[in-house]
């Protein structure tokens, strides 16, 4: 049977791991549990076996496992999508744990604070400065450990391309960092499924977000 990843409908955390697993090729069945209510989640979330039940998940027979950060480290081991030695693994220690303070605080400004003025803040100060130190580090390199793809250019990529929803002209500035989403995108398996009917580009956070739900802040990118 095919590994089933679950999550609400929204790309949220989930986003990095399915396009991991669409870039390995691999079979999967995503389930989806509508965003509107909790039922249908509080049903499972006991029943499933998870050792920590959350979402998103993982399943794959005696498999079972959450914490989008744990699920996508284990994917990368299993299909070569990890550093392979001292100098990878820094690279990917340090970005990983970079863009996920870019993640919390974008997730931060979107759920709790999200306005005007503070996204016009939050580009600023908190996004220049996170950009500015990604794009040092990645330099000339194709990708974040250095010449191999890891599971860290999956959260990369989709942080990236969070906050070009609010903001299309963020990576203006940053060339290494657009051809990096670009280099990305042209992955043959990815190019494919972001051009088919399954590929969600919005929304990316849950209807508890101020950010995309009530104003014009979700339409910058993709104005359907
Ligand atoms: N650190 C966890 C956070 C998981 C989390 O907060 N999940 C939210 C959606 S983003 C949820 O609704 N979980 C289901 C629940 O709490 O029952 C991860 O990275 O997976």
């Amino acid at each position: 049977m095919a590994p089933v990843i679950g999550y609400w409908r929204p790309r949220g955390l989930l986003h990095p791991i399915r396009m991991l697993l669409v870039h390995t090729g691999v079979d999967f069945e995503d389930k989806v549990y509508p965003e509107t209510s909790r039922d249908e989640w509080l049903k499972d979330k006991e029943s499933l076996g998870l050792p920590m039940p959350n979402l998103p998940y993982y399943i794959d027979g005696d498999c079972k496992l959450t914490q989008s950060l744990a699920i996508i480290r284990y994917l990368a081991r299993k299909h070569g999508l990890a550093g392979t030695n001292e100098e990878e693994l820094i690279r990917t220690d340090l970005v990983e744990c970079q863009v996920q303070d870019l993640r919390l605080a974008l997730i931060k400004l979107g759920y709790h604070e999200y306005s005007e003025e503070a996204r016009e803040k939050y580009l600023k100060e908190t996004l220049a400065n996170h950009l500015k130190l990604l794009s040092g580090y990645l330099g000339d390199h194709p990708w974040v450990a250095g010449n191999k793809m890891t599971y860290v250019d999956f959260l990369l990529h989709d942080t990236l391309d969070w906050h070009l929803f609010l903001d299309p002209t963020c990576l203006d500035g940053y060339q290494n960092l657009k051809d990096f989403l670009a280099r990305f995108e042209s992955q043959p398996n990815i190019k494919a499924f972001m051009e088919s009917e399954k590929f969600l580009k919005w929304p990316i956070f849950g209807p508890m977000s101020k950010w995309g739900y009530d104003d014009a802040g979700s339409k910058l990118r993709f104005p359907d």
